[in-house]
């Protein structure tokens, strides 16, 4: 039997009539042992696998089972009637007195929801993200029909868009275009240096005005006014707008959001609708994760092995046609979230889409670690040109077939690296390169930024690879630390060459040196002033100020920290809860509360400097996809949390991050977030289901308390429907309401429903 488990297994042999072992990475075999001794029809057998650590999350449990049988090995067998039984016991989660983090009750989150004030919709800030100013002014403005939209030179697009937005409310109206219309121009905006900046008037005379500093401030704009719009209401079409000047900028140049499409794939149209969404909260860099261990997802025209063998998985005995089961994608190879890819047609369609909507396409090729699929592929390819004669056969190869070398990566593969000392591992980076910018340049849409992977080279690569060692005796490097220089400064010469700048995980402009005998990450002088871009994910223990250490030294960097922006982490640590928790546990809360220019928080670790401060453009969150095995997982743990992100990396730096007193930044903090929730309950989220309806968005569970032996109940986002019921049932659309405490002395059930009528997560507490 074969399994997958991204939390490891502990192999050390128990007593029993079964074996474990691991194949490759967290892809695992159980077979019978000597001491098996058959088993009936009916009969069943316990099999005791041991994680190494206390699990907490039932979604690192192992997954994708399937039977392979001797007697025809190749042809695995899919067991589909398993479950992963809920976690019952303590152990199971909690890891003793030193463990600080609750398990989430519906009594705490009824306290952490009680700082949520309930607040008028005339009250809060009528566009999301928050803008820089608004001005509410006297009058209103009325369309009866569609009013007609006017656009200067380069705002084709900006025309369209204003039309999709404006044509939902009036439906059925005849287009006589009444005056006042809607005007949008570039002009530059003398108060706001940024590209991005526009100025927003409503005039109940004069009409819309829409200023931009580009034709994508105007398509920034736009998105504000499609806030300011209300819900269209198809029986009563028209419009009454409030006057309001707006005048808006965002906080950072880069507000970006990476997707991992290699663990698990997700299908081009839930990349459009994640387009979608970003562009509607202006986030405009998209960050595309193409390539990793466990698959290759872009075609690349000349090197077919790589789709046709490193996009798709499913059982096999070796690599020779395609990877193995990871992350639960099972036996078969027509799993669509273990398979998968986009030709070349659809990357253009993706990056088209993207471009349409102002929002940057930057892929991502992982090298030289995190590539086993690429590296896997070439040596099949290799194989097989060889068994034919081909003098060619080396020409792609990433891996040195002599390599010795003892290392493990934080995924357990011990043979997913490139080759620096191969010329053929540069042939290949250059093939891929010319074929993703030839991409770009189809698309009509130039490709300036390629993300050149750098993340995680696992400690003992490459040290007793024979094609290495010749290349540091010719080159005269001494250690992995300079071949690693050696390495990107010629994958930086060749992107220089198609005009690209380098962008990087932090290791692209980290040094690793030891410090009393333990490794630490300095800021790498080899490359300060080449123009790379750093993602700086780490902020855990000693890496906590690394972000501010490469701003300080010099590099560009995007923060992208794993504790507050990882949306892979689960949202909280209750077991049930999705996603994993290496990092963290990462609430709402955890990410609208990120405070980009001032988050380490252990004394004697360094801060933000004037000149670094000027070096981070931005923020970046990520979805790394080893449990997301489906498009609702993806929204599930992308939305709200992206609302979040879009509000910290566009709106102005808030005054409670600003107040260096904690006791005065508290209530402006609570304020702060008792408006953003209550933007999202009223305003953001009920627009988002009447206008691109399906994103599957978390719905939190109430929080509940007793009180003089009544159930107070309330939620994270005011605004949704609270529902329940007293007989143990889960509520549904037509269950009571909780409009006050509930009296029933029973066991009470509640959910809140959003404006679709959606139901969120149940909280249940027992007040008989
Ligand atoms: C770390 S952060 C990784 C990824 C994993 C992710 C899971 C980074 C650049 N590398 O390879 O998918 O953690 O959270």
């Amino acid at each position: 039997m074969y399994f997958n488990c991204v939390a490891g297994v502990d192999l050390t042999p128990v007593d029993g009539p079964f074996t474990i072992e691991r194949l490759s990475g967290t892809w695992y075999r159980v077979r019978p042992n000597q001491s098996f001794i058959g088993l009936e029809p009916g009969q069943a057998s316990q099999l005791i696998v041991i994680h190494p650590e206390i699990m907490v999350k039932t979604a690192k449990a192992p997954v994708g089972p399937y039977i392979a049988f001797d007697a025809n090995p190749k042809t695995g067998y899919s067991i589909t009637d398993y479950e992963t039984v809920p976690f019952t016991r303590a152990e199971q989660w909690d890891h003793g007195p030193k463990d600080l983090t609750p398990i989430i009750t519906p009594e705490v989150t009824y306290e952490r929801n009680a700082v949520i004030s309930d607040l008028p919709i005339d009250s809060l800030p009528p566009v999301f993200p928050t803008p820089s100013t608004v001005e509410h002014r006297p009058g209103v403005l009325m369309w009866t029909s569609m009013p007609s939209i006017v656009g200067g030179p380069g705002l084709e697009r900006e025309v369209a868009l204003a039309e999709v937005i404006l044509k939902p409310h009036f439906v059925g109206t005849v287009a006589s275009h009444p005056l006042p219309g809607i005007h949008l121009t570039i002009a530059t905006k003398k108060w706001q240096a940024s590209p991005e900046a526009y100025q927003l008037d409503i005039d109940a005379v004069k009409g819309v005005t829409l200023t931009g500093n580009s034709a994508q401030a105007v398509a920034w704009g736009l998105q504000s006014l499609r806030e300011l719009l209300p819900v269209p209401t198809p029986a009563k079409p028209g419009v009454i707008l409030k006057s309001v000047h707006i005048e808006d900028a965002p906080r950072f140049p880069y507000r970006g959001f990476q997707l991992d499409v290699a663990r698990n794939f997700q299908p081009k149209a839930q990349v459009f609708r994640l387009l979608d969404l970003m562009a509607r909260y202006k986030l405009n860099k998209f960050h595309f994760h193409l390539t990793d261990d466990e698959g290759w997802r872009l075609e690349i025209p000349g090197l077919p092995e790589l789709t046709g063998i490193g996009a798709r998985r499913g059982h096999a005995l070796d690599t020779g046609e395609h990877l193995q089961p990871a992350y639960g994608s099972g036996p078969d190879v027509r799993d669509p979230y273990g398979s998968g890819f986009y030709s070349g047609s659809d990357y253009i369609e993706i990056v088209q889409y993207a471009a349409k909507r102002h929002i940057e396409v930057i892929p991502e090729i992982e090298m030289p670690g995190h590539a086993r699929a690429a590296v896997k592929a070439m040596e099949s390819r290799y194989r097989q040109l060889a068994k034919s004669g081909s003098p060619n056969a080396r020409q792609f190869l990433l891996n040195d077939l002599q390599d010795r070398s003892v290392y493990k990566s934080p995924q357990l593969y011990t043979d997913h690296v490139m080759n620096p000392g191969l010329a053929s591992t540069y042939t290949f980076i250059q093939h891929v390169v010319s074929q993703v910018a030839q991409l770009h340049r189809k698309a009509g849409v130039p490709l300036r930024n390629l993300h050149v992977g750098a993340d995680e080279l696992p400690t003992g690569a490459w040290e007793k690879s024979p094609a290495t060692r010749a290349l540091m005796k010719r080159e005269g490097l001494v250690n992995t630390a300079e071949v690693w220089d050696y390495f990107y400064n010629r994958v930086d010469a060749m992107l220089r060459k198609h005009g690209l700048a380098a962008s990087g995980w932090e290791e692209l402009g980290a040094r690793k040196v030891k410090l009393r005998g333990t490794d630490k990450l300095i800021p790498n002088p080899t490359f300060v002033g080449r123009g790379f871009t750093l993602y700086v994910w780490n902020n855990l223990d000693d890496a906590e100020d690394l972000a501010y250490r490469m701003a300080n030294a010099g590099y560009r960097t995007v923060l992208a920290p794993a504790t507050n922006l990882y949306f892979d982490m689960a949202y909280n640590k209750n077991p049930d809860e999705p996603g994993v928790n290496w990092a963290a546990y990462t609430d709402l809360d955890t990410v609208f509360s990120f405070v980009p220019f001032n988050f380490v928080r252990t004394p004697g670790r360094d801060g933000l400097t004037d000149y670094g401060q000027k070096n981070v453009i931005g923020l970046e969150a990520t979805l790394f996809s080893e449990t997301v095995r489906s498009s609702e997982v993806m929204d599930y743990l992308l939305m709200p949390r992206m609302l979040a992100l879009a509000e910290r990396a566009w709106a102005t730096d808030p005054a409670w991050a600003q107040e260096a007193d904690p006791e005065k930044a508290k209530p402006l903090y609570t304020q702060a977030w008792s408006v953003f929730t209550n933007q999202l309950g009223k305003l953001v989220l009920p627009k988002l289901n009447a206008e691109l309806p399906g994103v599957l968005y978390r719905i939190p569970p109430p929080g509940l308390k007793i009180q003089n032996q009544q159930v107070l109940v309330n939620h994270q986002t005011p605004g949704v429907t609270l529902r329940y019921t007293t007989d143990g049932a889960q509520p549904n659309g037509s269950s009571a309401i909780a409009r006050a405490a509930i009296s029933e002395k029973a066991i009470v059930t509640v959910a809140a429903f959003d404006s679709l009528g959606r139901r969120g997560r149940v909280s249940r507490i027992d007040n008989r």
